[in-house]
């Protein structure tokens, strides 16, 4: 069995500077090594590096409110290669954020390999936000209806497949999720688990019932999309947007480690580090998080 880590400096989804600097701690971190030692081959051939698009790039003035829209186009296609090309030869790309506009790259590669893969994101933000809808302009709370073809057709996304039907994505940890994106959710009958079904059925239940939503057999490959903003700020507080309320540390490795379980999974993603926000205790602690979700989504147990 072999990982292959899909490094991904970029920052371009969102406005703070830092978060390209994400999977570089996470790599120096050591979870190379910590992969290695969970029985994992890893593959890991450096970082991609972003600068030939952006520098190719003279200007990229906003498509409507859309902030950076052809460089995030160019990354992010990069990335459903790259991701794509891993999974074709059958290795779990592991892909380290960088901010969560990547996830139309990423879950892109993966439906290419795995058409009939559904998607598990944990996160604080639904990330559904429609060319329409969208309040920020910035494409990281836009990716999923990117991949589902919702709202209108941006020409420099046509590369992106709307591959993800509405009844094969499930979401774990919302809590910051804007009206218009209430109302995607509902009118497309979208299954999310907020933090209130976290708290009122626990966990253990929640990650149950969202893998009967998407994967009631338990045959579907899985790629999990993990946002660290789904975490509480007080456990993951290096984040662009905390949200207060979030998951606690073990809540977020129990859907890790359910979904390892599963033996679905097929591509990780994880996203939104940012190692430049908050003191330096507090940045070691959200990489250290990171690390140990992904071991976790990769086989760690605890006994
Ligand atoms: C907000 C925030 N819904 C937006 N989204 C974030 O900008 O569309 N996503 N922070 O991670
Ligand atoms: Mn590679
Ligand atoms: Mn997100
Ligand atoms: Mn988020």
């Amino acid at each position: 069995k072999t990982a292959a880590i899909v490094g991904c400096p970029f920052s371009g989804g969102q406005p703070k500077a830092g978060v390209d600097r994400g999977p570089i701690h996470i790599i120096e971190a050591g979870i190379v090594t910590q992969l290695e030692e969970l029985g994992w081959q890893v593959k890991f051939d450096g970082h991609h590096q972003f600068e030939e698009i952006s520098d190719s790039l003279k200007e990229d003035p906003p498509i409507g409110i859309l902030k950076n829209p052809r460089l995030v186009s160019r990354v992010t296609e990069a990335v459903a290669n790259a991701v794509g090309g891993h999974a074709h030869r059958g290795e779990l790309p592991v892909t380290i954020g960088g901010d969560h506009s990547l996830a139309i790259g990423t879950i892109s590669g993966t439906l290419s390999q795995y058409p009939d893969a559904c998607v598990v994101w944990v996160d604080a933000h639904a990330d559904i936000n429609t060319v329409e809808t969208t309040d920020s302009g910035n494409i990281h709370g836009m990716p999923v209806s990117f991949l589902m073809g919702l709202g209108s057709k941006v020409p420099e996304y046509s590369w992106v497949k709307p591959a993800l039907k509405t009844d094969s994505i499930v979401y774990i940890g919302l809590r910051d999720v804007d009206a218009g994106e209430k109302k995607i959710l509902r009118e497309n009958n979208i299954k999310a688990f907020s933090m209130h079904e976290v708290d009122k059925y626990g966990i253990g239940k929640v990650v149950e019932m969202a893998l009967d939503h998407v994967n009631p057999n338990r045959d579907r490959p899985i790629h999990l999309s993990f946002d660290v903003d789904a975490l509480d700020p007080t456990v993951a507080p290096s984040t662009g947007t905390p949200v207060r309320g979030g998951l606690t540390f073990r809540e977020g490795h129990f859907i890790c480690e359910a979904v390892y379980e599963t033996g679905c999974l097929v591509a990780l993603d994880l996203m939104e580090v940012n190692p430049s926000l908050a003191d330096q205790v507090s940045v070691e602690q959200t990489v250290a998080v990171g690390c140990s979700l992904l071991r976790s989504a990769l086989g760690e147990t605890l006994l």
